[in-house]
């Protein structure tokens, strides 16, 4: 939601409107990508701060330091902080902006990928490792080799290989990236021009490195025509997240500046994938960042929103609302306040 319109907001009307509240209090969390290990949810967010950082395009205001790992029994109980995971300094090659992270779980270790700027400015994804999925987490020495810009997502497909989807515009730095190789010069592609696409690589058996050379995903429409930069309503922005329904892959995403988070539907991991429509419309703050996640056959849609700060674009809050696919495998879109 565009920045402008929230002095315009009645704060105790949008919370009684809203479909749901936060789900942590006593910290801003952001960014919420869940998934149910050990008959638990877990949810591991963005760990929101206020650093005093003026606002810019390229998000220097999200200057994010930590990670917090959050459980819940089902999605209606007692959500548990299992307090701090991970630390900036506790990452070799890492200088700030700890954002949006996701987990994964293989042979009884849990992984936890998570993006941060380098003393050079540029993003890079890293990988840290531990025994629990509520952490603490080990970091590797060094960022995963070849990866870049941010929100990593990682999707285990049924045979067991492990897919990271990453990238993100603007603060992102994924319009400065061609054929995987990062010039400053490239800027954002205009109008016509194909919208640049998420990336993906699949992961090695121990889940620490790349085990192939990353590929641009494309997004088509219906008709089977690349969505352009210009379609600002449709394009990838940042934070995609894959979850596969009824033997399809699913890639939703948001749009950033148009603020939807939107999906699209293919056949493999790899895509191509077909716009199918909106799965939640704008939401309190500048930012929109989802995950998706089945628990005991019901699917649910974690998200974020700046209710809880009044408005503040970077200390978000995150919560969570039953997803419905319909009997052809749409999902219905989502409205945050009734
Ligand atoms: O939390 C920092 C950034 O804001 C994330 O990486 C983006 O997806 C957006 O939610």
């Amino acid at each position: 939601m565009p920045e402008d319109s929230i002095e315009h907001i009645d704060f105790e009307e949008l919370n009684k409107k809203a479909i749901s509240q936060p789900l942590v209090t006593h910290l801003y969390t952001a960014d919420p990508s869940a998934h149910v290990f050990e008959g638990k949810i877990y949810i591991y967010p963005s760990h929101d701060v206020e650093a005093g950082i003026p606002f810019d395009d390229l998000g220097s205001h999200f200057a994010m330091e930590d990670y917090h790992v959050f459980s819940m029994e089902t999605p209606e109980s007692a959500v548990v902080d299992h307090g701090l995971a991970l630390h900036v300094n506790d990452v070799p090659w890492a200088e700030k902006q700890m954002w949006a992270p996701d987990a994964a779980s293989k042979d009884g270790k849990y992984y936890l990928y998570f993006p941060a700027k380098k003393a050079d400015g540029i993003f890079q994804i890293g990988v840290a490792v531990s025994d629990s999925p509520a952490g603490p987490f080990t970091p590797e020495a060094e960022p995963i080799q070849n990866s870049y810009s941010i929100d990593p997502a990682v999707f285990v497909d049924d045979d067991g290989a492990a897919y990271l989807y990453f990238g993100g515009l603007w603060g992102g730095q994924l319009q400065s990236y061609r054929n995987n190789t990062f010039d400053a010069a490239h800027q954002e592609p205009v109008g016509d021009e194909p919208a640049l696409g998420p990336r993906i690589a699949r992961l090695t058996q121990d889940m620490l490195s790349f085990a192939e050379e990353v590929r641009e995903i494309v997004l088509t429409d219906e008709n089977g025509k690349v969505l352009t930069a210009g379609d600002n309503d449709r394009r990838f922005f940042e934070a995609s997240w894959v979850h596969k329904y009824q033997g399809k892959y699913y890639l939703s995403y948001s749009t950033g500046d148009t603020h939807y988070i939107c999906y699209a539907i293919g056949e493999s991991p790899y895509g191509p994938f077909t716009y199918a429509g909106r799965i939640l419309e704008p939401v309190v703050g500048w930012t929109s960042h989802h995950s998706i996640c089945e628990f005991n056959g019901q699917w649910y849609l974690f998200y974020h929103d700046s209710s809880l700060s009044r408005g503040v674009t970077h200390l978000r809050s995150i919560k969570v609302t039953p997803l419905l696919h319909d009997e052809k495998g749409h999902i219905q879109t989502i409205h945050p306040y009734r």
